[in-house]
């Protein structure tokens, strides 16, 4: 049997996505999934999403397996190329796409808008910043973790923790070109104090509501962009009282638009998806 695929990117932060509606669960194996994702014995992708029936009144459902056969609970880039795939179907099939929907994750249902200029707005939810829902042992487990030193690499670092349903360790620095990210970036992502590992996201604020982000991604390494680490990046900054709650984060791959209202305090994510190719397995 063969497999239908789409493949997607979100400023180079690229997936391989299967339409999945037919059924609940995913047409992937986690081992499959890594196959696939590499990129010199198969397709090449940061990760595999699912485009899975609705749950709980939900349009659809996503699940993604990172390069590494883990599963996320969130992904914000990979989100907003699922957006794109599903009203890609939609049109295809019925001649016109929903302008937005309601998607089921294993961090909740978020809401995607596709904007009129091809760009896709995700309402995110709230963060999560107790050490408890990190998951981190680097604060109480009811504290919030801003600032907090960690040895990493024999150097104390300070550092600001942030769930977006998937954790992030978020470090301010000077320079982030600087930063030795392949050397460092495994040993964030494996610390004893992230007991379900750790995204990593080292940050420059060049002013209050503009930021350069680098980071290290749980489960697939150094990536062009990382949709939910720029989220939480803008909510560790407007903790540190170093950046606007309104702010353009430039990752390697290209810039979001990040907002962490304060109307709902949920983040809002404004930024391009775009089909590269299709093909089949
Ligand atoms: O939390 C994790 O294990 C991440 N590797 C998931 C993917 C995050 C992503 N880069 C994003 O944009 O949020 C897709």
């Amino acid at each position: 049997m063969t497999q239908a695929f789409t493949k997607y990117h979100g400023l180079g932060n690229d997936f391989i996505l299967i339409d999945n509606r037919a059924s609940d669960t995913p047409l992937l194996t986690p081992e499959e999934a890594v196959q696939w994702c590499d990129r010199h014995f198969g397709i090449g992708a940061d990760g595999v999403i699912f485009a899975l029936p609705g749950q709980n009144g939900t349009d659809y459902t996503m699940r993604i397996f990172n390069a590494d056969g883990s599963e996320p609970e969130m992904c914000g880039n990979g989100i907003r190329c699922m957006a794109r795939f599903i009203a890609d179907l939609e049109t295809i099939e019925r001649g016109n796409a929903r302008p937005a929907y309601n998607v089921h994750t294993l961090a909740g249902t978020m809401v995607l808008k596709m904007e009129e200029d091809g760009q896709v707005t995700v309402d995110m939810g709230q963060p999560w910043l107790l050490a408890a829902e990190i998951p981190t042992t680097l604060a109480a487990p009811d504290q919030q973790v801003v600032r907090q030193p960690l040895e990493v690499a024999g150097k104390t670092w300070e550092v600001t923790c942030v769930s977006m349903g998937n954790p992030h360790c978020i470090t301010f620095v000077d320079d982030v070109a600087a930063v030795p990210l392949e050397a460092i970036g495994p040993q964030f992502e494996h610390h004893a104090v992230f007991p379900k590992r750790t995204n990593t996201e080292f940050i420059q604020v060049v002013q209050r509501n503009y930021l350069k982000m680098r980071v290290w991604e749980r489960g697939a390494g150094i990536t062009l962009a990382c949709g939910t680490g720029a989220c939480a990046s803008v909510v560790a900054g407007v903790l540190n009282d170093l950046c606007d709650r309104r702010a353009t984060v430039e990752l390697p791959g290209g810039c979001l638009l990040i907002e962490w209202s304060a109307v709902d305090g949920h983040l809002y994510m404004t930024g391009p998806a775009q089909q590269v190719f299709v093909g089949r397995v």
